[in-house]
Formats: C-alpha cells, sequence, structure tokens
C-alpha cells in the first residue's frame, strides 16, 4: 500500500490534515516547484524566494521526522511545470493505491484537485483545512438567510466557539470589541520594536541565485532578504511580537510614520499564511499575555479580532461567493493603475513610502493597504481586477483567499458592499490624522483646489459626485454628501475640475500597460 501525498506551497504545516492519519511508513510526501505557480501572478521576488525557500526547509523538516519525500525542483529538467503534471509523474514513479491531499486554497488549484480522481484512477480523498477555524459548511450555516454579512457578528460567533477571551458567556471586559481605543497616531520612538532580521541560509542563497537568474522582470528588491523560513524562526518572531510589540499592538494599529515600516505590527501574516504558525495557537497566547497582564485588552482583543475576525470572515466569503467573484465590478471602474505602482516613484509622499516599502521587503501594513494605496486606487477609478492582481503580486502574505476579499470587496468596493458597508475612501485629512507623511509631501494637505493642492482631496468628492446614484442613499456617506450639497457652485465646479484634471495628466503620464 502506497498513499501518496500532495503538500502545497501554503500547507507548509507539521500537523496538516492529510498527514495526520497517514503513516510514514508507506506514505510518500510529494513537494513540487512548479513554472505554473510562479507565473500565475508576477510574484515580488521576495515572495518567490520565500515561499521555495520555506518549502525545500520544510521537506527536510519532514524528512528529519520520519516522511519518504519526493521533492520536484524548478530547475529539475524533466520538471512539467504544473501540479497535475507533477502528480501524473509521481504516480507513475511511486504507483500509489490513492491520494491523499489537504484542500487547495483557492478555486484555480482546487479544480485540479478535483479532476485527479478521473484523470488518474485513483480514489482521491480531499480532506478539509483543519487550520482554520470556522468550516466552509460553518460558514454557510452561519451566512444563510442573513440580509448582510457583518463581520462583528461572526467574530462574536468565533469568540463563543473558540473561548477566547470569554468569560462564560460574556465576553472580557463587558465588550466585545475595544476598537474605539486603538485610533491613535504614533509618534517616531527609538524603543519601537523591529521584526527579527534572519540571515540567508545556503539553502536561501541558491533559491535567491535561482529566483535572480529565472525572475529578473518580476517587482521587487531581493537586498537584504530577511524573512523566516522555517518554523523554528518564525516561532522566534512570534515570540518576538508577543513579548515586545503586542502590548502597543491596538493603540498603534491604524498608525502610519514615515521610515517605519512595521510599527507594533506583528508581521506573522506570511507565516501563518503558509502554514508556519498556528493562527489559533497565536490567539490563545495573545491572550495569555493579557491574562498575565503583560498586555492590555484593547490590544489583545484587537489581535485575535483580526484573526478569528477578519482571517476567517474574508475566507468564508471568498468560498461562499464563488470563482466569479473575481470578476465583481460594481462601480464599473476601468482606469489602468499607473504604472508608478511598480516603482513606487510618485511625488505623492504617502504612496512613495507606501509602494517603495512595499517593492523593497513585500509588506505593508494594514493602514497602508488601505487607505493609501487602495483608497488612491478607489479614488481614480482604477479596474478592480488589475487591483487585485496587483496586490496579489507584491505582498508576501498575499494568496487569493484572503487577498481577493480584502482588495476586491473591502478595498475597492467592487461587490457592491458585502465585505464593507462603505467605500473605504477618504481625502488627505485621514492619512493626515494618522501619520506624519503629509509634513514632507510637495502636496498640501489643507488645499482642494490649486497646483498643490493635496490631490486626494478633489478626488475624495469627485468620487463621491460621480457615483451618487450608485451611493447616494448610503446612510454611512449621509454626512459628506450633506457636505458637498453645502458647498458653493463655484467650489464644487474648481473641485471636480481639479480632480478631472489629475486624472487626465494621470492617463497622459502612461499606464500599468507599459510595465
Ligand atoms: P497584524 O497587523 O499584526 O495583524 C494580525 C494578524 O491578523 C495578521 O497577521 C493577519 O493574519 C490577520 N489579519 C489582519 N487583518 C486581516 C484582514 N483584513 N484579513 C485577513 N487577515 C487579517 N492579509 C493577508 O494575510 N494576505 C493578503 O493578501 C492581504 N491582502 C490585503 C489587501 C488589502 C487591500 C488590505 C486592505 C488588507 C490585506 N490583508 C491581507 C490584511 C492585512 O493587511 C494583513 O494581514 C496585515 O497587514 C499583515 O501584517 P501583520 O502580520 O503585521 O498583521
Ligand atoms: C505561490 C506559490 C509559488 C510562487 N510557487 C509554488 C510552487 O512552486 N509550488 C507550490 O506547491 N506552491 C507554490 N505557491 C503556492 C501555491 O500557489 C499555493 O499553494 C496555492 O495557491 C494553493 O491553492
Ligand atoms: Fe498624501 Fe496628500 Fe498627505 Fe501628500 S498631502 S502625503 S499626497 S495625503
Amino acid at each position: 500500500m502506497t498513499v501518496l501525498i500532495p503538500v502545497l506551497g501554503d500547507q507548509l504545516s507539521p500537523d496538516l490534515s492529510a498527514l495526520r492519519g497517514a503513516d510514514p511508513a508507506d506514505g510518500v510526501v510529494l513537494m513540487m516547484e512548479v513554472a505554473d505557480e510562479t507565473r500565475y501572478v508576477r510574484h515580488h521576488k521576495t515572495k518567490l524566494v520565500y515561499i521555495l525557500s520555506a518549502m525545500r526547509h520544510h521537506a527536510a523538516a519532514l524528512r528529519a521526522a520520519g516522511w519518504q519525500v519526493d521533492y520536484v525542483r524548478l530547475d529539475d529538467p524533466d520538471n512539467c511545470g504544473s501540479f497535475t503534471g507533477e502528480v501524473a509523474r509521481a504516480v507513475a514513479r511511486h504507483g500509489p493505491d490513492r491520494i491523499v491531499v489537504t484542500e487547495a486554497g483557492e478555486w484555480r488549484v482546487a479544480a485540479m484537485l478535483d479532476s485527479w480522481e478521473t484523470l488518474f484512477g485513483l480514489p482521491v480523498e480531499i480532506h478539509p483545512d483543519t487550520r482554520f477555524v470556522c468550516s466552509h459548511a460553518e460558514f454557510a450555516d452561519w451566512a444563510e438567510d442573513r440580509a448582510s454579512l457583518t463581520m462583528e457578528f461572526f467574530y462574536r460567533q468565533m469568540r463563543q466557539k473558540t473561548g477566547l477571551l470569554m468569560n462564560g458567556r460574556k465576553p472580557e471586559g463587558d465588550r466585545w470589541n475595544f476598537d474605539k481605543e486603538n485610533r491613535k497616531p504614533a509618534q517616531a520612538d527609538l524603543l519601537m520594536p523591529r521584526p527579527l532580521a534572519f540571515p540567508s541560509d545556503a539553502v536561501t542563497q541558491e533559491v535567491i541565485a535561482l529566483v535572480e537568474a529565472r525572475f529578473g522582470n518580476h517587482p521587487g528588491s531581493l537586498a537584504g532578504f530577511y524573512y523566516a523560513v522555517t518554523a523554528a524562526d518564525a516561532e522566534r518572531q512570534a515570540a518576538h511580537f508577543l513579548a515586545h510589540a503586542l502590548p502597543r499592538f491596538g493603540d498603534f494599529e491604524d498608525a502610519m510614520l514615515a521610515g517605519e515600516r512595521f510599527l507594533w505590527h506583528s508581521i506573522l501574516s506570511p507565516y501563518i499564511n503558509s502554514g508556519l504558525l498556528d493562527p489559533l495557537d497565536l490567539c490563545r497566547r495573545a491572550e495569555a499575555e493579557y491574562r498575565a497582564g503583560r498586555a492590555p485588552l484593547n490590544s489583545v482583543e484587537g489581535y485575535i479580532r483580526q484573526i478569528i475576525g477578519w482571517r476567517e470572515f474574508m475566507r468564508g466569503i471568498y468560498w461562499r461567493e464563488g470563482p466569479d467573484y473575481v470578476d465583481r465590478n460594481h462601480l464599473d471602474h476601468r482606469r489602468a493603475l499607473p504604472g508608478w505602482y511598480w516603482t513606487g516613484e510618485t511625488d505623492m509622499r504617502c504612496l512613495a513610502e507606501s509602494l517603495g516599502q512595499t517593492l523593497a521587503t513585500a509588506h505593508a501594513h494594514h493602514i497602508q493597504r488601505l487607505m493609501v494605496i487602495g483608497n488612491f486606487a478607489l479614488l481614480i477609478g482604477a479596474d478592480p481586477k488589475q487591483v487585485h492582481q496587483w496586490y496579489l503580486e507584491v505582498y508576501l502574505d498575499a494568496y487569493e483567499w484572503v487577498e481577493l476579499p480584502n482588495t476586491l470587496g473591502m478595498s475597492q468596493f467592487g461587490d457592491g458592499g458585502l465585505v464593507g458597508s462603505k467605500p473605504y475612501v477618504s481625502s488627505g485629512a485621514y492619512i493626515n490624522r494618522m501619520s506624519d507623511y503629509c509634513r514632507g509631501c510637495r502636496y498640501d494637505v489643507g488645499k482642494r483646489t490649486g497646483e498643490d493642492a493635496c490631490p486626494y482631496n478633489a478626488l475624495y468628492w469627485d468620487f463621491l459626485v460621480r457615483h451618487r446614484d450608485r451611493l447616494g442613499d448610503n446612510r454611512r456617506l449621509a454626512m459628506p454628501y450633506r457636505s458637498w450639497d453645502r458647498m458653493a457652485a463655484e467650489e464644487q465646479a474648481a473641485t471636480r475640475a481639479q480632480a478631472q484634471a489629475f486624472l487626465a495628466q494621470l492617463d497622459a503620464s502612461g499606464s500599468a500597460e507599459a510595465y
């Protein structure tokens, strides 16, 4: 009896469901570096190095744990470039009686797994991915018959299910959510925690050379690759976060500072999403920090909400909405992203900082992704599918199941309000309140019109006016629409003319197609 167990690049967990019931004595683990996965978008070079190096290290860890691992490298001359092609070759090599695999993380790959039984004439067991708190069926049950899907209510159910921060049936601190306390702007501080930097070992160096040679035209730089690529090093970063950054995570969750790429964020999403860290374990350890009096409730509740709330909710939406969610474009946006999304070369300082760090490190924190980069794309009317592809390309933690609902849904309102009840748009005032970017910018955040006016300002009003037919009766936008209506007609006209001139200039300066 031989069981073939394919383990995909985001399934690097030692207790993966496919491995749980299997016996190393008769199981062959198959890991495949394949061209199709490296090229379905132009992944940031850092993302390619991270995934391939983490896969190679995970194969070594599985071997050390007694598994036979058949590992196909990208530069293997016989590599046929796809999961299905490589499973076919492995079936021929090992003659298995069955295939056991953990469900894939996205529609594209799930369709491949579904085809294997017929293709290979073998039983294929597809196990649920138990690294998530909420199963597909549970999310479907929760969502059924609800007029709208509100993350906050889903989150409460996950709190009850996991028992995290619960006192019997009541939430710790008698409130479910402490977000109101989590919107403080930050000051530069020499004592700010920085994520650990991990030196590249020989395995990572070999992968860096491979990626430079094969993917030189992909975005991003590899100078100073410092991410963890093993579970042990990811765990070091987790312990570092819990001890040094978690206590102030909540207070400064939405803050942005020039030159400060990480603030009090965990920088753990790449490791959680690829399987090196277990999300529920991190939540339990965060709760233990609170119970021991080492971290305040607003921080710990905020952190836990991001994981068992937002992360699980996004996954639920992704699978519930189906493979054509990616094509939704509620606001009918068609503009190409400006080419400088791939270079960071713009004189808008907030964007130069956020894009610059994205291209340098494959990371930006949530508010940079949402309220600087995504906000601008939405205000200019960028095509949400192209925006989605950009995010999928450039972030180390980007896998479609989590990236798509965040980008197309939350950030671009492409789903018409399924994920977020109003579009996340703002003028420069929000960015100025939550960051120090505007102080060093060539634009004046206080101006709406004129050569040096902050572009976000006119674009914000123009967006609201352009979409009044679709958004005018949204209660959460009633205030800005009232403010617009109170504005003098000449000021309204000047604001719209300013926005139109900016958009025309943007179009004339060349689009993403050039890249
Ligand atoms: P922290 O700020 O320390 O947050 C703690 C953890 O909560 C994260 O590690 C992550 O696992 C989870 N989390 C927080 N917010 C979200 C969220 N909205 N959805 C899912 N999980 C969340 N996150 C991804 O993991 N992959 C993506 O591809 C991704 N794309 C995004 C695209 C856009 C447009 C936006 C607005 C957000 C996106 N996010 C994505 C969510 C969030 O920005 C990242 O999870 C976070 O920045 C990761 O950094 P961190 O680990 O330091 O997070
Ligand atoms: C993202 C990615 C990349 C770049 N390369 C590989 C690879 O060569 N082999 C692999 O198994 N996985 C890779 N991945 C991650 C997969 O795309 C990921 O496992 C799927 O998106 C799961 O649905
Ligand atoms: Fe960004 Fe406007 Fe502030 Fe400049 S002034 S940093 S463009 S928000």
